[in-house]
C-alpha cells in the first residue's frame, strides 16, 4: 500500500471487502463549510445514517500529511475544531503530504482518495464547478470537474450552488464525458433549490438504476465517474429569488475585495450563508443527510448486483 494513504484502520484486514460497502464522505464541509458545533454533529450524523442503511462510512481527510480514508471520531473532532486546517484540492495534495500538514479534502481530493482506497460511492453536498465569469472576476473552474472526468466513482450531491454558472458547468461535464443523473428528478438541482431550470442527462428512480448506469460505464472502460444529483428535501427548499439576491451581493463583494483562487468558493459560500441565515444552514444539513442515505442505498445496490 502506498505509504501516504491510511485506509480504515478500524477495519484492518477486511479492507477489500469493506471498501466495497463503503461510502466516502468529505471533510471540507466539516472544516470550512459549516459552523461549529453543527459541523461536528453533522459529520457524526451522516456516518450514522450510512451505518443505519447497512453500509460503512469513510470520512476522508489529511492529518500531518497522512491522507486518511476512514477517520475516527477524535480525528473528525480535530478537523471540526482545529485552526489552520487547509482546504486541499488536487493542486495542494503534494504540498500537504510533503510538509506533513493537516488538510480538509474537497470533492476533488475526496473522490481521488476514495477511488484509490477501492471505494465506489461518495456523498457530498454540492460540487464545485465553473464560476460565473464577470468583468471583474476571472475565469475559475473547480478541480472537482476534471477529477470527476478522470475518476471512476459515483458522486452523490444536491447539484451545485447557484453561485456558479450552472449552464457552463453542465456544458463542461458534457464535453468531458461525465453523465449527470437526476435522482427521482428530470431537473438539475441547484443545492438550495430543487430545480435550476436545466435538464439532467438521464433520470434514475432507484438506487438499482444508478448501479446499472455505473456498471455500464465501467464495462465500457470509460475513465470518469457519474454525477448523481438529488434535490434538497422539499420542506427545506429556499425561495430562488432570495438566493439570487444573496448571490448577487456575494459576487459583488468578492470582486470588490479582490478575492480569487482557492479563497473564492469559501468566500462566496460564507457570504451567501450569512445573507440567507438559519434557513440555508438547515437546508444544507438536510440535503447532506439525504445524500448520505441515497449514497448508502446505491452502494448496497452495487454490492447486490441483482438489479
Ligand atoms: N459547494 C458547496 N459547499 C462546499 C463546497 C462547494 O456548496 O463546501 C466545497 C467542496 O468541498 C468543493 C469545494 O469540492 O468547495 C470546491 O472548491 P473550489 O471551487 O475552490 O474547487
Ligand atoms: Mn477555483
Amino acid at each position: 500500500m502506498d505509504n501516504w494513504l491510511t485506509i480504515l484502520p478500524a477495519l484492518g484486514a477486511h479492507i477489500a471487502g469493506a471498501a466495497r460497502l463503503c461510502v466516502a464522505l468529505e471533510s471540507t464541509v466539516i472544516s470550512h463549510g459549516l459552523p461549529y458545533p453543527q459541523n461536528l454533529e453533522l459529520a457524526l450524523r451522516v456516518e450514522e445514517i450510512v451505518r443505519e442503511q447497512g453500509a460503512v462510512p469513510a470520512t476522508i481527510g489529511i492529518l500531518a500529511g497522512q491522507i486518511t480514508a476512514g477517520l475516527d471520531r477524535s480525528q473528525i473532532e480535530y478537523l471540526a475544531t482545529a485552526r489552520g486546517v487547509l482546504k486541499v484540492s488536487i493542486r495542494d495534495l503534494p504540498v500537504v503530504v510533503a510538509r506533513k500538514l493537516d488538510g480538509a479534502t474537497t470533492v476533488a481530493t475526496t473522490a481521488w482518495t476514495a477511488h484509490r482506497a477501492g471505494i465506489q460511492v461518495f456523498a457530498t453536498g454540492g460540487i464545485g464547478g465553473v464560476h460565473r465569469a464577470g468583468v471583474l472576476l476571472p475565469v475559475d473552474i473547480s478541480a472537482d470537474l476534471p477529477t470527476l472526468a478522470q475518476t471512476p466513482i459515483i458522486v452523490v450531491c444536491a447539484g451545485a450552488k447557484a453561485i456558479l454558472d450552472l449552464p457552463a458547468t453542465l456544458e463542461w461535464l458534457e464535453t468531458h464525458g461525465v453523465p449527470v443523473v437526476g435522482y427521482q428528478t428530470d431537473h438539475f438541482p441547484a443545492f438550495y433549490n430543487r430545480d435550476s431550470g436545466l435538464a439532467v442527462d438521464v433520470r434514475a428512480d432507484t438506487a438499482a438504476q444508478v448501479a446499472d448506469l455505473f456498471r455500464a460505464q465501467r464495462a465500457l472502460g470509460l475513465p470518469g465517474g457519474l454525477l448523481v444529483t438529488v434535490p434538497v428535501p422539499v420542506e427545506y427548499e429556499l425561495p430562488s429569488d432570495q438566493m439570487e439576491e444573496a448571490i448577487g451581493r456575494a459576487l459583488h463583494d468578492a470582486a470588490g475585495a479582490g478575492i480569487k483562487g482557492k479563497a473564492l468558493t469559501p468566500f462566496l459560500l460564507t457570504r451567501v450563508s450569512e445573507l440567507t441565515g438559519a434557513a440555508s444552514l438547515r437546508a444544507n444539513l438536510a440535503l447532506l443527510e439525504n445524500n448520505a442515505r441515497v449514497a448508502a442505498q446505491i452502494v448496497l445496490a452495487l454490492a447486490d448486483g441483482t438489479s
